[in-house]
């Protein structure tokens, strides 16, 4: 019911007034064939659904008797000994219930009782706990991050129900357009609506603990590699800078002042005319030398490169894309264009192989001049005048040909809408596949905006345009803590804020949750302040400083996270349910994370905020840079100066941590000291060269270092390497201690 009190029509504003009534189910219109497996993934029973409508030919025509076909699935991969399971005997969690409203359209129905609560679901502008909201998943390119925000770039439709320490996953294996009701109305119901006229499969994942769900979830939907270690590093981007003195001056900058950085990002102005595949000749007239000129400062370059290709008969790609068929056409067979920013654009249909190919032959050209990661932007795909191209109602899905334009997937010409999430997941295994047959033995780096369920396999992400406000620093955390039980760990948000103005103390609070998003950049849009490290007074610049010393301090304690991804699929932020889900008061703290199982971060999040409220579980935690030792079990105010963290590490940690360097090119010759904390400590550590994919062939080594009575011992995991040519160093703290570090003899 809406009640519009602008309107001066009074008598309509009037018979507007109107008590809730619930929404009528729709009639279940389904006739096809319902089949179902279960299997035990990781530990936890798993049940998949196979659902095979019969085929309508469009409303009011008569049903024709062969059955939908079930399009391929691009999200999973990973393979479990499936077993026939008689639908009858499955114990569907939350009472769901699954009708076909439609001929384009699925409804899901489960209750959700008052008290649970609802984690995952991929990018959503939301708090860590989605309850009470409602999410369309549907690629969109939406710059305005505010509570209304809806449809955003990623669609990952797995959402975990979680009953005190009990979680239970539903996961809809379909890229189609989904909007799912996680109780607006309050009356403890849920409600999915899967907008498509193909089948489809879903999965129940049965009750099991927060990790072991998560582990389930990515051993079939993947995990993501290792990273190359550069890319673990500072990444300094702008849109953007204009030419190459600016990015020769900025890596000057860097070195200079003694600012660890790894990486200068180059967005969309190094084009010709946002033409892609090509750079301005008059603004980066050494475009081939730049790359390897910075390679000797230690700096690796990546360059954005979006898909719209500009419509201009004499540009070369444009003509190969016509000949080639690989841009999407409409039902008249007509190639689709668009205004994107090389003005009128076609969009490659990655979806076809062929494209996909030609699209790696054309990325050669970023690899022939030293670029050494591709930054995916605008891949929803973006498009300036139909930013929201789903009809509006949407009600259910229209037939293909009435679907905006025609993709051709490996079962045949489909409708846009039906696989628009997979745009930029195809786009980013294109862009990854290209790296790896450019460089066999190296890892690559890929980072994209939009993406759909198992998109970790192929890039890292950013959640897009956010603004320098002190509310999108402190949303940063539970979105990315939901993106990361959605499976996708490698993941960030532009430091100091995309759009508007940064301050300088919003610049370093950002820093200081900042060095703790996987994927670590700064970065900001065109009109606004400048926010490079170095933008601001002295004492702001000595402040970030550290904060990004820091960050490379963690690389060995975030490289042995990564490799626990890669192994279980566990996220590198936490929700502080990971590691305390009997703890109601844990639980309920959405404003701290935990980072590993051994740190947890709790950081400012307002401005002039000198201190705040942390909740420390059970047991006992030493506070980062003074080692303080606090007893847990209860709530703090603790003082958050400005330039510090506030974190804490838990008793009983072994955190490897390295010395300061300027860039990981000097990772390997850097010095690493093992803190234990407590009387008996252990942890892992791991190591490989950083590069290349030769841990695959176990070419790594994996330490579990230990501390008990006041020695320090270690022991080989995995011993694939000699042991690096690197000093190591160890040091205990505690309680007697006094807060002091105890030098401790290795071996
Ligand atoms: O229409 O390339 O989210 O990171 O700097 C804006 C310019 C296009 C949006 C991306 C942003 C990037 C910007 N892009």
């Amino acid at each position: 019911m809406t009640f519009d009190i602008f309107t001066t029509d009074w008598t309509t504003a009037r018979k507007k007034i109107g008590g809730w009534q619930p929404e009528p189910r729709a009639t279940d219109i389904f006739q096809g064939n319902v089949h179902c497996e279960s299997a035990v993934v990781e530990g936890v029973k798993v049940y998949r659904f196979c659902i095979r409508p019969e085929v309508t030919a469009g409303k009011g025509k008569a049903k024709t008797s062969h059955l939908a076909k079930i399009n391929k699935s691009y999200a999973v991969v990973g393979t479990a000994d499936w077993k026939n399971q008689a639908v009858e005997d499955v114990d569907m969690p939350y009472d769901l219930t699954w009708l076909q409203a439609a001929a384009g359209r699925f409804d899901f129905h489960f209750t959700l009782p008052e008290w649970v609560r609802c984690l995952g679901l991929g990018e959503r502008f939301s708090e860590l706990n989605l309850r009470g909201t409602r999410h369309t998943l549907f690629a969109t390119d939406n710059p305005h991050h505010n509570e209304h925000a809806d449809m955003l770039y990623k669609s990952i439709p797995f959402l975990i129900i979680g009953d005190g320490p009990n979680y239970t996953g539903i996961f809809i294996d379909s890229p189609s357009p989904q909007r799912w009701d996680l109780d607006t109305e309050m009356v403890r119901s849920g409600k999915i609506e899967l907008f498509t006229r193909r089948g489809f499969y879903f999965y129940i994942f049965s009750t099991a603990t927060l990790p072991a769900l998560v582990a389930a979830f990515t051993a079939l939907t993947g995990r993501a590699e290792l990273p190359p270690l550069w890319s673990l590093g500072h990444q300094q981007c702008r849109w953007s800078y204009p030419d190459e003195e600016t990015i020769r001056h900025l890596a000057e900058q860097f070195r200079k002042r003694r600012i660890p950085c790894d990486t200068l990002v180059m967005d969309i102005d190094y084009m010709d005319d946002y033409r892609v595949f090509t750079h301005s000749k008059e603004r980066f007239p050494n475009f081939d030398r730049l790359a390897k000129d910075l390679e000797k400062e230690q700096f690796k370059l990546i360059t954005i490169v979006d898909p719209g290709v500009k419509k201009d008969e004499k540009f070369d790609v444009y003509r190969q894309g016509i000949k080639g068929e690989h841009f999407c056409k409409t039902a008249k067979d007509e190639v689709f264009i668009e205004t994107v920013w090389p003005g009128l654009s076609a969009f490659p249909d990655f979806l076809r192989e062929e494209t996909r190919k030609w699209w790696q032959e054309n990325l050669t050209f970023y690899f022939k001049n030293g670029i050494k990661g591709i930054w995916n932007d605008m891949n929803e795909p973006a498009m300036f005048n139909n930013q929201r191209p789903l009809p509006d109602p949407f009600l259910e899905m229209p037939e293909d040909e009435k679907q905006l334009f025609l993709q051709n997937s490996e079962d045949g010409p489909i409708g846009h809408f039906e696989v628009r999430n997979l745009y930029g997941f195809m786009m980013s295994q294109a862009t990854r596949e290209a790296l790896i047959k450019e460089r066999p033995n190296e890892r690559p780096f890929v980072l994209t905006r939009a993406g759909s369920t198992g998109v970790q396999r192929h890039a890292a992400v950013w959640l897009g345009d956010n603004t320098s406000w002190y509310e999108h620093l402190q949303k940063s955390l539970p979105m990315l803590l939901n993106v990361g039980l959605s499976g996708i760990a490698f993941a960030g948000v532009d430091i100091g804020g995309f759009g508007g103005h940064t301050t300088p103390e919003l610049l370093v609070r950002w820093y200081e949750v900042g060095i703790f998003y996987p994927f670590f950049r700064n970065h900001c849009a065109l009109m606004g302040r400048a926010q490079e490290p170095f933008s601001f007074s002295p004492g702001v610049e000595e402040m970030v400083r550290g904060l990004i010393e820091t960050r490379y301090k963690l690389l060995p304690y975030i490289q042995s996270l990564f490799w626990e991804h890669a192994r279980t699929g566990a996220p590198l932020m936490r929700p502080m349910e990971w590691h305390f889900p009997d703890d109601s008061l844990a639980v309920a703290c959405e404003d701290q994370f935990m980072f590993g199982s051994d740190l947890m971060v709790a950081p400012a999040l307002r401005p002039n905020q000198r201190s705040r409220f942390v909740y420390f579980p059970h047991g006992k935690w030493y506070a980062w840079g003074t080692n303080q030792e606090i007893i847990g079990g209860r709530t703090l105010r603790v003082d958050t100066p400005l330039g510090y963290i506030t974190a804490f590490i838990r008793e009983g940690a072994v955190l490897p941590l390295a010395d300061v360097m300027q860039s990981t090119e000097e990772y390997d010759a850097t010095p690493i000291t093992f803190h234990a904390y407590g009387a008996v400590a252990q942890g892992r550590f791991f190591e490989d060269d950083g590069k290349s994919f030769d841990y695959r062939s176990g070419k790594y080594n994996e330490w579990e270092i230990r501390v008990s009575e006041g020695r320090f011992s270690y022991t080989a995991v995995h011993q694939g390497l000699g042991e690096a040519e690197r000093s190591l160093r160890a040091y205990c703290y505690q309680s007697s201690d006094g807060g002091g570090p105890a030098n401790l003899a290795l071996g």
